[in-house]
């Protein structure tokens, strides 16, 4: 174990979560912060979301709402860096393994007073993998409390069955919690400062709420899996080619062996007609939509 002690594993194989409260220091917090600006300020230029920054609905050039920075990784220098860090890959080795692979990477904004809901979801409803040794892991940049909309998580998810995100015959990437017998009283809020960092196992169902609060929320995922974990085909990975996937190594050894387990999976097909971003996609389910701060503070 590089990072993470005997009991911190433990933790994560029994909740499918962990935190790592204030794991990064201030200095790279700082430069974050300084990297986010600078890749925000093409906002500036569109009026709808395109390849590098997925906007709000209320969005104009002139009065920028940006939802996500899409792909830093390949915007920034600093943000390939660091997910290519000890930092990060090291708590990622201890709980997967020494062979790792990038499957992709996502900067959601939830800036203060309008930042955007995710609906409750399991990333591998998105992406079924050939074993589930797949998890993100998710920077902090702001200090999250309950008010700023903070990643929540189903504790034990991971080891029940993979949920009903189709809505009407079609995939649309979110789950009704009522329908599946699910109280969200029963969720953990993955609080902490600036510099924390959280871990969750593909199959944990976890969503957040709408930013209605005067502080912004950014957070950056890294989803990386085992080299071993292979996409099933349908589900919503890209694959171009085996050089290409290859590509996506982050540390160790990669593999034409997939090593299969015995785990639920669905198909997240047919696709939606708006099959962009995870907000594009679950904005198309009919199901009743996640909460608001109102609705975290009264179920909690
Ligand atoms: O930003 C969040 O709170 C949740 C992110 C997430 O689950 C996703 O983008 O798939």
């Amino acid at each position: 174990m590089e990072f993470l002690n005997d009991q911190q594993h433990s933790f994560y194989d029994e909740n499918g979560f962990l935190v790592l409260p204030a794991h990064l220091p201030a200095e790279i917090i700082e430069q974050a912060h300084v990297e986010i600006a600078r890749l925000s300020e093409h906002a500036n230029l569109i009026s709808g979301s395109d390849d590098l920054i997925d906007v709000e609905d209320s969005h104009s050039p002139d009065a920028p709402r940006i939802r996500r920075i899409k792909r830093p990784d390949l915007q920034s220098d600093f943000f390939d860096k660091l997910m290519r860090s000890d930092l990060i890959l090291g708590p990622a080795r201890d709980l997967i393994g020494p062979n790792l692979r990038m499957h992709t990477t996502k900067l959601n904004m939830k800036k203060a007073e309008f930042g955007a809901p995710v609906q409750w979801h399991q990333d591998f409803a998105f992406y079924p993998h050939t074993n589930d040794d797949v998890l993100a892991i998710g920077i902090v940049f702001d200090d999250i409390s309950l008010e700023n909309g903070p990643l929540q998580v189903f504790p034990g998810s991971q080891k029940g069955p993979l949920l009903d995100h189709h809505y009407d015959g079609v995939f649309t990437g979110a789950v009704d919690l009522p329908g599946a017998g699910l109280n969200m009283k029963d969720a953990v809020s993955l609080t902490g400062p600036a510099g924390t960092i959280t871990i969750h196992h593909a199959r944990t169902l976890h969503g957040s709420a709408l930013n209605r609060s005067p502080r912004d929320r950014q957070m950056l995922f890294y989803e990386m899996m085992a080299a071993d974990a292979f996409p099933v085909m349908g589900g919503m990975t890209k694959f171009e080619s085996i050089d290409q996937y290859d590509e996506l190594m982050l540390c160790g050894e990669p593999t034409k062996q997939p090593r299969l387990k015995e785990i639920p999976i669905r198909i997240p097909q047919p696709q939606p007609a708006k099959a962009g971003s995870i907000y594009e996609i679950q904005s198309q389910s009919g199901k009743p939509g996640y909460v608001t701060y109102e609705e975290v503070k009264q179920a909690t």
